[in-house]
């Protein structure tokens, strides 16, 4: 296992605190052998990073701000990166956001902003650092984001989430075509509900855990560590075959009618 990504350098955004998804990937990436880079926005979430990576004896190559709402932003960012680490072989893209008031309701009541925010931060944003990163991938990489099942069903509450994240999904097979003649592949991760930062004080999340627990085949939660594993193999090159993909790491929770 730990040779699976020796000597590749992978890019990890989202790491907000213990909790978070990229916090399980950075584990098995780390796990795995990789030399890790990661980007921010808040300050707050910078120093829980650094608090973490100490605790857990994991020595970044870099660590930089990054707020995907802005374009220059993203570019400071991967010039930096490419300045420093020069080419890398992997992004992992683990970053959301919509307006409290928009996960609740109707979607019918999104507001031209609201959908404008949750997609530009949600959607628009892997489109933007897919740019940016493939400069970087001069022998090729992986790039995986996060997604949920209401990209593809109506889950009461997601709302304008699930539309921005139905963007993800396509905008997966999209960059999968531009990006693949460089030998660069897009692959999504859709997780189960895992209780993090961002779903914390969300409408009907416990409801989410208790129905996985009991409907889905493995009738158990899904965690940051198997969203970790699986992302470290759609980055490594037992994935090399698989692009464009949307893999559910959800304990089979989508095949159920
Ligand atoms: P976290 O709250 O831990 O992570 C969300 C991250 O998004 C934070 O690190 C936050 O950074 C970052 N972020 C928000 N806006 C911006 C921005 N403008 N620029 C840069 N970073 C930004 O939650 P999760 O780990 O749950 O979420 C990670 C991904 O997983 C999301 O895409 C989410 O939709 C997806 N997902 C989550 C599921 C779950 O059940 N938790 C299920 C399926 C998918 P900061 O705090 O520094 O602003
Ligand atoms: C059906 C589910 C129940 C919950 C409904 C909506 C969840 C939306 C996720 C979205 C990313 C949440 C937010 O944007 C929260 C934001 O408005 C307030 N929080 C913050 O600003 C915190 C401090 C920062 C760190 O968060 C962000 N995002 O920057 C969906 C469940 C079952 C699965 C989930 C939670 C899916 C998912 O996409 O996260």
């Amino acid at each position: 296992m730990h040779s699976l990504l020796q000597d590749k350098t992978i890019v990890v955004m989202g790491v907000a605190n213990n909790r978070s998804i990229a916090w399980g990937i950075t584990k098995s990436l780390h796990n795995a052998g990789a030399n890790l880079i990661f980007t921010y926005r808040q300050e707050r979430s910078k120093q829980k990073l650094e608090k973490l990576l100490a605790k857990e004896g994991i020595d970044p190559k870099m660590v930089v701000a990054c707020d995907v709402e802005d374009d220059e932003s993203i570019q400071h960012a991967f010039r930096e990166i490419g300045d420093y680490a020069g080419t890398i072989h992997g992004l992992v893209h683990s970053v959301a956001f919509a307006n409290t008031d928009e996960l609740q309701g109707e979607y019918a009541d999104t507001s031209r902003d609201g959908y404008l925010t949750a997609q530009n931060i949600s959607a628009y944003s892997l489109v933007a650092v897919t740019r940016e990163a493939r400069k970087l991938m001069t022998e090729g990489g992986g790039i995986v984001t996060q997604t949920y099942l209401g990209a593809e069903r109506v889950v009461p509450n997601y709302n304008v989430m699930g539309v921005a994240k139905a963007a993800l999904e396509s905008s997966v097979r999209y960059l999968a075509e531009d990006v693949g003649k460089d030998g660069v592949r897009v692959n999504a991760v859709s997780a189960g509900p895992i209780r993090t930062l961002s779903a914390k004080g969300v409408a009907g999340f416990n409801e989410k855990v208790s129905a996985i627990e009991e409907k889905a085949p493995l009738r158990r939660p899904v965690d940051q560590d198997q969203v970790g594993d699986a992302t470290a193999f759609l980055l490594s090159d037992l994935a090399r075959g698989v692009t464009g993909e949307v893999l559910h790491v959800d304990s089979g929770f989508h095949i159920m009618a």
